[in-house]
């Protein structure tokens, strides 16, 4: 059956593709939960997704490495610690709509505020696995390798990653075998995806089947060429593409979750709630919220997170007077830094990392 939810999703996903499949949740149902339901997790795929016979899969660690390694299902699980860590997610896409407002972006989906979510991610960490393995000197980065085969790649190629290695040994970089409490769901990379705390989605190889020790960046597609933030000017694919800047850390990020863009509510006392996300080693430091569009704004406490690498949800009352109104929010992070105003100083030609002020569109009675 060809339904919406065909991968287990819930009915009223947003799907941008079908195949691969490309899907988002409504922003309202991601709304003052931790943790987002394995339902309504946002699915991200470049090309078809594989179904791995877990007794066949077997992970090779190998390169810059004393011992390369060949680990089955089995000798993950019972060779190596085990831990669970909340981690919220989020694609580089993520609010590219925000970004077509500005200039259209042809060949990349206009993912809307649903492209992040949180889950309780259980497994090994990669630390570990390397420390087995044993890094060499000279190694720098540690490359990611699935099978899943893009056509967007020219040539076709599989989907792969990689993160330097001061990332991969820190103690937050899964092998991931569970999300949720239960076994990975094929879509989301059964069974072992790697899961990149406080790193733009697309680090997160889903499939796992190759972990190498490299003494440079991967030279995969999705490292080389894709996910980076090409020169204004570049043709979006083209030459350009792969003179930009690799996009690693997530920049501190906000949105608007509930009420929805367009919701039609009785003026007066309304509760406003969303989320904010600062990217690696930093934490949310201040959430503030406009009932008029950015001329006036007020502090939004802040729930607890669920955990150093997960959003923090925040909450506010607004007053909102009859008519239209434009509710705006914004976030720093414990560096200082801040989201900026304009989306327009943002625009790549692939659409990544909108982090600008979240807004939504009321009609109050
Ligand atoms: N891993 C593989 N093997 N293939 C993919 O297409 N997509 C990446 C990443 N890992 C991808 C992948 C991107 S861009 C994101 S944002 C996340 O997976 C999405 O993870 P999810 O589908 O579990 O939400
Ligand atoms: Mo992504």
């Amino acid at each position: 059956p060809a339904g919406v939810n065909l991968w287990g999703k819930r009915d009223d996903m947003v799907v941008h593709e079908r195949d691969p499949f490309n899907a988002e949740p409504p922003r309202t149902a991601l709304a003052g939960r931790a943790t987002t339901p394995t339902g309504t997790f946002y699915s991200r795929n470049h090309g078809p997704v594989p179904d791995i016979d877990p007794s066949e899969w077997r992970l090779r660690v190998d390169g810059l490495v004393e011992r390369p390694l060949e680990l089955s299902l089995e000798e993950l699980r019972t060779g190596f610690e085990e831990v669970e860590t909340v981690v919220t997610l989020q694609c580089a896409g993520n609010r590219r709509a925000g970004l077509n407002e500005v200039r259209d972006i042809p060949g990349e989906a206009p993912w809307g505020p649903g492209a992040t979510a949180t889950a309780r991610f259980a497994g090994v960490r990669l630390a570990d696995v390397l420390a087995r393995a044993g890094l060499r000197p000279r190694a720098a980065h540690i490359a990611f390798t699935a099978p899943d085969v893009s056509r967007l790649a020219d040539p076709p190629q599989p989907y792969g990653g990689s993160v330097p290695v001061g990332k991969a040994l820190g103690p937050e970089v899964l092998l991931a075998r569970a999300m949720n409490g239960a076994p990975l769901p094929r879509v989301h990379g059964a069974p072992v995806r790697v899961v990149v705390p406080g790193w733009i989605g697309a680090r997160s190889v889903k499939w796992l089947t190759r972990v190498t020790a490299r003494s440079e960046p991967s030279e995969n597609y999705f490292q080389a060429v894709a996910y980076r933030v090409p020169p204004a000017d570049a043709d979006p694919g083209g030459a350009g593409a792969a003179d930009g800047v690799s996009l690693g850390p997530l920049a501190v990020n906000c949105d608007i979750l509930d009420p929805d863009d367009g919701a039609r509510l009785p003026a007066g006392p309304t509760g406003v709630t969303g989320y904010a996300l600062a990217g690696e080693e930093r934490t949310v430091a201040r959430v503030e919220v406009s009932p008029d569009g950015g001329r006036s704004w007020v502090r939004a406490d802040l729930d607890e997170p669920a955990g150093p690498w997960a959003w923090q949800h925040w909450r506010t009352t607004l007053d909102l007077p009859a008519g239209e109104a434009e509710v705006a929010a914004r976030a720093w992070d414990s560096a200082g830094a801040v989201t900026p105003e304009s989306p327009a100083l943002l625009w790549n030609p692939k659409g990544y990392a909108n982090n600008s002020w979240a807004r939504v569109r009321l009609t109050c009675r």
